[in-house]
């Protein structure tokens, strides 16, 4: 359970807590993904590791771009409804948004509900203390009614802490289609901790992409001006970094291929040619055939059937939903309901 470390912060209406045992990961960590994720046939790597500074650069550009209509769309369901989503809570309401980033997005919820209650305690759950801290610190200059307690530390650790520390009616937010990176598996298993940490009353807030033409999909995880392909190969980079690897990207090519038989768009790093390449940093040397792929990351498209199944599977039960006009994205608010079956 995190606790109010020696490194916490807390300035004013910002509290930063610090916690659990497993913040950042131990150091080996990647090093092991590594060495498990390429051993294995098909070789394969996690996509959490795209997230290095470089990483979390590119990944912010590829929200603007033409083709990752994603998270423009996502905002303009956010724009629109902001109000409803955040209706129904009596005063001193509290947020929780997990996988908050940059917390950009979730400005237009922030600021609904300030207009609605005259304020409002936002509790951001991020692993990176440094992006929970800058983005808390612009959230608190710009709004003065608003309250800033976030936590870095994993979902579970997090989550226990919120439990014990605000006892009042809470909105939880899982957004940008972030629980599409987890199998059906570990997407239940996350949004049942959700749910044994929500209280009658409580709600959590859903946005999920859509699944649609493959021509659309693939588009948006294979843009026209490279920064996805150049998102994917960092993490080469990041093994050559980190780990002394003798990646040539230039040796890689990205690929974004949609699998209607999964409903997902699974991205691949297929070597150009036969070859060798040494990781010393994971005890490594690996062998690619020309085509062999190492498969990087999955980002799974839902229907309003398949999201149903997800909410039975893990005791939620849906309140309101909200789409855009091309039925792209959707934003769900859902409620505890009977047990998980
Ligand atoms: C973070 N996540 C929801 C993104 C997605 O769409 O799956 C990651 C991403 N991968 C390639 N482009 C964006």
């Amino acid at each position: 359970m995190p606790t109010e470390a020696a490194t916490s912060l807390r300035t004013g209406r910002l509290t930063i807590i610090e916690g659990g045992e497993s913040v950042g990961e131990p150091p080996d960590a990647f090093a092991k993904a590594v060495r498990s994720g390429l051993r294995a046939r098909p070789k394969t790597l996690p996509c959490r590791y795209f997230y290095d500074d470089e990483g979390s650069r590119l990944f912010e550009q590829i929200c603007d771009l033409p083709e990752y209509y994603l998270t423009r769309t996502e905002d303009a369901i956010l724009r629109d409804h902001a109000l409803a989503m955040v209706a129904g809570w009596l005063n001193d309401p509290v947020m929780v948004e997990l996988g908050s980033g940059s917390s950009t997005k979730t400005r237009r919820l922030i600021e609904a509900a300030l207009n609605a209650y005259g304020a409002l305690h936002y509790v951001p759950i991020d692993v990176s203390r440094s992006i929970l801290e800058e983005s808390a610190q612009g959230l608190v200059k710009n709004y003065p009614d608003l309250q800033v307690t976030g936590f870095a530390a994993n979902y579970r650790d997090a989550l226990a802490g919120v439990v014990e520390r605000f006892d009042r009616p809470k909105l939880f937010l899982f957004l940008g289609s972030s629980l599409g990176n987890y199998e059906a598996d570990d997407a239940v298993d996350l949004l049942k901790l959700v749910a044994g940490s929500m209280d009658p009353g409580d709600r959590l807030l859903l946005g999920t992409d859509l699944d649609k033409a493959p021509a659309i999909l693939e588009a948006a995880y294979d843009d026209a001006q490279g920064v996805t392909a150049r998102f994917n190969l960092n993490l080469l980079d990041r093994i050559n970094r980190e780990l002394g690897g003798q990646f040539d990207r230039d040796q890689f090519e990205h690929q974004a291929r949609y699998r209607g038989d999964l409903r997902r768009v699974e991205m691949h790093l297929v070597s150009r040619v036969e070859q060798e390449v040494a990781i010393p940093g994971a005890g490594l040397k690996i062998r690619f055939l020309a085509g062999e792929s190492i498969h990087t990351e999955n980002s799974h498209k839902y229907t309003v059937e398949t999201l149903q199944t997800l909410a039975d599977r893990s005791g939620l039960v849906e309140e309101a939903a909200w789409t855009d006009p091309e039925h792209r994205f959707r934003v769900q608010l859902w409620r505890l309901g009977s047990r998980p079956i």
